[in-house]
């Protein structure tokens, strides 16, 4: 048995495919410094109470203990293979799946693969300081939890580059491991994970919004006729749940401390009791919202329906739909004309993105709603919503243009003027940012943050869920 065979937890039988093995042996060192370099600073001696995945089995990837992170055992997983599978969709419809990459689309399929890689790494990057400022031992542990499993969702990608498409595939695994997320000479590829995130609020918000985006693009590729693509990201869904749980019930906790604070002493302000008011709420959900939005591409986009056509990246639950082809029909974007802004119909192959972000935003209302709830609960009459599609878009029809968070035009210097009051501003992130004091102590949690409801794994939340090395 091999050194990584016994270290990688694995269901694709790498012990008896050398080729992979050495590839992957190869890779490993790298990724091991790209971790301490790039992975959350300063708690590599630290012990903390994670879950690992060992098995797909039911339970399997539900295994609980202390690890010291740079020890996590990075496992490569595939959902069980379907029998008789074939391609859901697009022109190769009806035949059986792929289990080696065709030929004629193996550009689009390794660009596909790459790009979700891109956001694994990134997403780490970008929360390297967060356990600095954790508000409790319980969020500190989530955010590692999040950052571990990020860090298996690269291997998951790494895995497919390098079994299936050779030396370009091993080149891009070590491009994976140098761009920087907001690095300006080698930035990630897609905009949302250059956007720091130096506060605990942004991080509630992008496992809120960036992470369900995973979720829909995921759904998406499981849909693949790649079966290799498609039984990969269905395990990775397993796990993106949990970081979406992670960010709702963060926000969520916010927003209930707030209005206790509120409720409990007739303020108008949560400010003044040192919580994060809802109007500062509302702008970073503003700023998250637009920011994953642009993660679904152009709404209008010929790359969208060649990767249809060819089978490779399905709509969310693709069985729900009668025509796979979508040959037929159209689907209607408010985009500007000769006379102004009109209302267009485009071929439905070309609106995939627009379709499979659809779904997506009727996801994000529901969670909209359960906030709106807890602010309910506590009778005050405030309401966050989600802004208007248009607004502070830079990918698709909409870049360019100027819109307020209720999709009213406005002129750029309108919009200058005004951009302040929609987006998180420079008090608002120097307030929120003077809040992130850490709590290291068992059981204590930061003022500005409710307790969550339940510990992790039945566990109270007074437990040691980070082993601090004296
Ligand atoms: N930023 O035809 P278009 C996750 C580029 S998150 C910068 O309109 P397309 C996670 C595009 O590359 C999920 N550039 O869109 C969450 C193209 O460039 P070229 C990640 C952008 O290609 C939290 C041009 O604009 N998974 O897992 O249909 C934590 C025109 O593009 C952006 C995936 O993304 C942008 N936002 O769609 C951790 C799935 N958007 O060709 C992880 C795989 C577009 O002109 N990726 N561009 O050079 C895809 O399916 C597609 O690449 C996209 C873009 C949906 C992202």
């Amino acid at each position: 048995m091999s050194l990584y065979d016994d270290k990688i937890p694995n269901n694709v039988n790498l012990s008896s495919d050398k080729r992979l093995l050495r590839a992957l042996e190869h890779w490993q060192p790298n990724y091991m410094k790209w971790w301490y370099d790039m992975g959350p600073a300063g708690f590599e001696a630290d012990r903390i109470y994670l879950r690992t995945a060992v098995s797909v089995e039911p339970g399997g990837w539900a295994h609980f203990d202390y690890v010291h992170m740079p020890e996590y055992r990075w496992g490569i997983f595939l959902a069980p293979p379907e029998e008789d599978r074939t391609v859901g969709f697009g022109d190769f419809c009806g035949k059986p799946v792929w289990q080696e990459v065709p030929g004629e689309f193996r550009n689009m399929l390794q660009r596909l693969i790459v790009t979700q890689a891109d956001t694994e790494p990134a997403s780490v990057e970008q929360q390297r300081l967060l356990g600095q400022s954790g508000p409790s031992l319980y969020d500190i542990r989530n955010l590692f939890q999040v950052n571990v499993e990020e860090g298996r969702h690269l291997w998951a990608m790494v895995y497919l580059l390098h079994s299936y498409f050779g030396r370009d595939g091993r080149e891009e695994t070590e491009e994976l491991l140098e761009r920087r997320s907001g690095s300006a000479e080698k930035p990630r590829i897609l905009g949302a994970f250059n956007e720091p995130i130096e506060d605990w609020l942004s991080f509630y918000m992008f496992c809120t919004f960036t992470d369900r985006d995973g979720k829909y693009q995921l759904l998406a590729l499981a849909e693949s006729g790649f079966d290799p693509l498609s039984r990969t990201t269905r395990f990775m869904l397993t796990e993106e749940a949990h970081h979406m749980f992670v960010g709702e019930s963060g926000v969520n906790r916010i927003v209930e401390r707030a209005c206790e604070m509120l409720a409990a002493k007739h303020q108008d302000d949560a400010r003044r009791e040192g919580c994060i008011d809802l109007e500062t709420i509302q702008r970073y959900i503003n700023l998250w919202f637009s920011v994953s939005l642009d993660l679904f591409g152009g709404e209008v986009s010929s790359n969208a329906a060649s990767s249809f056509a060819a089978g490779l990246k399905g709509r969310f639950q693709e069985a729900r739909y009668e025509d796979h082809l979508a040959l037929a029909g159209s689907y209607k974007i408010w985009q500007p004309g000769p006379e102004g802004w009109e209302e267009a119909d485009i071929p439905l192959r070309n609106a995939m993105n627009a379709i499979l972000r659809d779904g997506y935003v009727a996801d994000c209302e529901k969670v909209l709603e359960r906030w709106n709830r807890t602010i309910e609960n506590f009778g005050i009459p405030f309401r966050l919503c989600l802004p208007d599609q248009r607004f502070n878009r830079r990918i698709g029809v909409y870049a360019s243009h100027f819109f307020d968070p209720s999709g009213h035009a406005l002129t750029k210097k309108q919009w200058e003027g005004r951009r302040d009051e929609f987006l998180p501003n420079e008090k608002d992130r120097a307030y929120v940012t003077n809040l992130m004091v850490p709590i290291f102590e068992p059981g204590k949690i930061a003022n500005w943050i409710a307790k969550p409801a339940h510990g992790i794994k039945g566990l109270p939340f007074e437990f040691e869920y980070v082993r601090r090395e004296p």
